[in-house]
């Protein structure tokens, strides 16, 4: 299995980046130190989704940032993406893990205790766990875990596990605390005036958080 980290996950979102665009805020994002990039674009289509995935792929290459793939599970093997992440309501983790084989990571989404039990570290790689907060990146987010609720999902799970949900810089300390080893964020770079400079401050604030 590859390597990652999940430090600060970056999910690009096509509305929050129209100004720059998603592949223009992932470069800006990677050079201010996101760890993986993930492409989620729920209006796509397959073929609109292996576009801007093979440009993103194209950005991010030789950096050593893995580019995930949101939900489409065939545009992320025609991209030839690093990995596929996928909800509770998308194809189930072991139909993923079937078809991407063994090489592509596989993040599965969890929100609750319930879930966490469930899931097989033969199949899954990493946990985005949230939402930490309630945020209008995703209107339809389930109730938010808050850093309790973070720290007791983790607890229970056998993978690492990645923060979302209305996660800022100044979350850091509370969720690498609750055992997160990041912080996956949407809103705190896409559309912020200088990604970059964005990126840079969360990455500051988790180097200052794992001290
Ligand atoms: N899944 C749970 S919350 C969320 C996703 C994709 C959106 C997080 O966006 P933001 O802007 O970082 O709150
Ligand atoms: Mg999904």
């Amino acid at each position: 299995m590859r390597r990652f980290d999940l430090s600060l996950y970056l999910v690009l979102d096509p509305e929050l980046c129209r100004t720059i665009g998603m592949v223009e805020t992932a470069r800006l994002a990677m050079h201010g130190g996101a760890t993986m990039v993930q492409l989620r674009d729920k209006q796509a289509t397959t073929a609109e989704m292996i576009a801007t995935g093979l440009e993103l792929k194209a950005a991010l290459a030789g950096t050593g940032v893995p580019l995930i793939v949101n939900d489409d599970v065939e545009a992320a093997l025609a991209i030839g993406a690093d990995g596929i992440h996928v909800g509770q309501d998308d194809m189930a983790a072991v139909a993923v893990r079937e078809r991407i084989g063994d090489l592509m990571l596989l993040g599965l989404s969890v929100e609750t205790e319930e879930l966490a039990r469930r899931v097989d570290p033969a199949i899954v790689d990493y946990v985005g766990v949230g939402p930490v907060f309630a945020t209008d990146t995703k209107p339809d987010h389930k109730p938010p875990v808050g850093f309790d609720g973070l720290a007791r999902i983790v607890a229970l799970l056998p993978v690492p596990a990645v923060a979302i949900g209305g996660v800022r810089s100044e979350h850091a300390g509370r969720i690498f605390s609750a055992g997160a080893r990041g912080l996956a964020v949407v809103s705190a770079i896409c559309g912020q005036t200088d990604p970059e400079a964005a990126t840079k401050a969360i990455s500051a604030e988790i180097v200052r958080a794992r001290q």
